[in-house]
């Protein structure tokens, strides 16, 4: 009777710790593998943090993130990360639309040139109906879109001459990264396009190898182009944008409870927004300060005005239309009209 008892509360003991045993920590990654492209300085880089910090409070440490900057984990080469993410051998990525845009086309919207003259336009497209219709093409692609953040806009930044007008384009090596639209845009305006990782781009520009790039100032000031790459010529003309898009593939996110994918969006939305609060500091007008800054440091800027800009958009227009038939002229209508009637 006594020995019975005492099988009896073993057997109860283990029932319950079998009970108290979380059923997820058997499923949950004891990492969880985030990529990005730049680290640390760059605002990018701060919102991989921010997301992975959000995310241990959060959940309290169930989910432990890790990121990997530099697209490592595929080797550096960030029109890769995609498809790596689908696969399964990335976790969750903070990725820019250009990076993505050769797996999923819809993406290079954000690309075609002169499509978006602020950062309300922006706002209006990844705010709006065309943002939902794209994070519903990437639901379609075994990834869960999160949260947008930003990149920002791409200005053109090179070692020869201040650049105002397409003439001046004329023969300048210009690395571009990611789609064939870039190839078409800086083709059409004269110049002599190369592709290229941004691993690559920082060599490339530092020997002469190549004369210039285009990506946001926020970049061009962390990675001080105007000395290590002999950056000394910038151009401000806003021709394109890149938004950056918070995911996490589907089977991973299947793996966790409603409450940690709760957690894990919140978390992303809020480094999402603060994000791009910090890709905008000192470049939303009438604050220009980051462009003062780097005037500070002798850099000759050419600020374009409107008609300028009208000559390059001119120069751009058959490639405009041309992909506007490969994204999709039904989403390109959408998002002309949500820029027009931008608030
Ligand atoms: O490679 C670039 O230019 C960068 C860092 O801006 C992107 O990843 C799109």
């Amino acid at each position: 009777m006594r020995r019975g008892m005492g099988l009896l509360m073993v057997a109860l003991l283990v029932g319950a710790l079998a009970l108290a045993l979380p059923v997820e920590a058997a499923e949950y990654k004891a990492e969880y593998k985030l990529s990005t492209v730049l680290g640390k300085p760059f605002p990018w880089g701060v919102a991989g943090e921010r997301w992975v910090e959000l995310v241990r409070e959060k959940t309290n440490g169930r989910i432990n993130m890790k990121m990997y900057p530099g697209t490592s984990l595929v080797g550096g080469d960030q029109t890769k990360e995609f498809t790596a993410i689908r696969q399964g051998s990335i976790d969750m990525a903070i990725g820019s639309t250009i990076n993505w845009s050769p797996q999923v086309q819809q993406l290079n919207l954000f690309s075609m040139p002169f499509l978006m003259p602020d950062y309300k336009a922006i706002d209006a497209l990844t705010g709006g109906e065309v943002g939902q219709e794209l994070f519903k093409i990437l639901e379609s692609k075994d990834v869960v879109p999160l949260a947008w953040g930003e990149n920002g806009f791409r200005e053109l930044s090179n070692s020869k001459l201040p650049v105002r007008k397409p003439e001046d384009l004329k023969g300048l090596k210009i690395r571009v990264v990611g789609s064939p639209l870039f190839l078409d845009t800086f083709t059409a305006l004269g110049a002599n396009p190369t592709q290229m990782s941004w691993a690559d781009a920082v060599p490339a520009l530092s020997s002469g190898a190549v004369d210039g790039q285009e990506n946001p100032l926020t970049v061009y000031m962390a990675a001080r182009l105007h000395t290590t790459a002999n950056q000394k010529n910038l151009t401000l003309w806003g021709y394109v944008a890149d938004p950056l898009i918070f995911v996490v593939n589907k089977d991973v996110w299947a793996g966790w409870t409603p409450e940690d994918q709760q957690a894990v969006k919140d978390a992303a939305i809020q480094a999402g927004r603060e994000n791009i609060e910090a890709a905008r500091r000192g470049l939303v007008p009438p604050d220009d300060s980051l462009v003062k800054e780097i005037e500070g440091m002798g850099v000759t800027v050419a600020r374009l005005s409107d008609a300028e800009k009208g000559e390059l958009k001119k120069a751009t227009r058959e490639v405009f239309d041309k992909w506007a038939r490969q994204i999709g002229p039904e989403l390109v209508k959408k998002a002309e009209d949500a820029v027009a009637n931008r608030k």
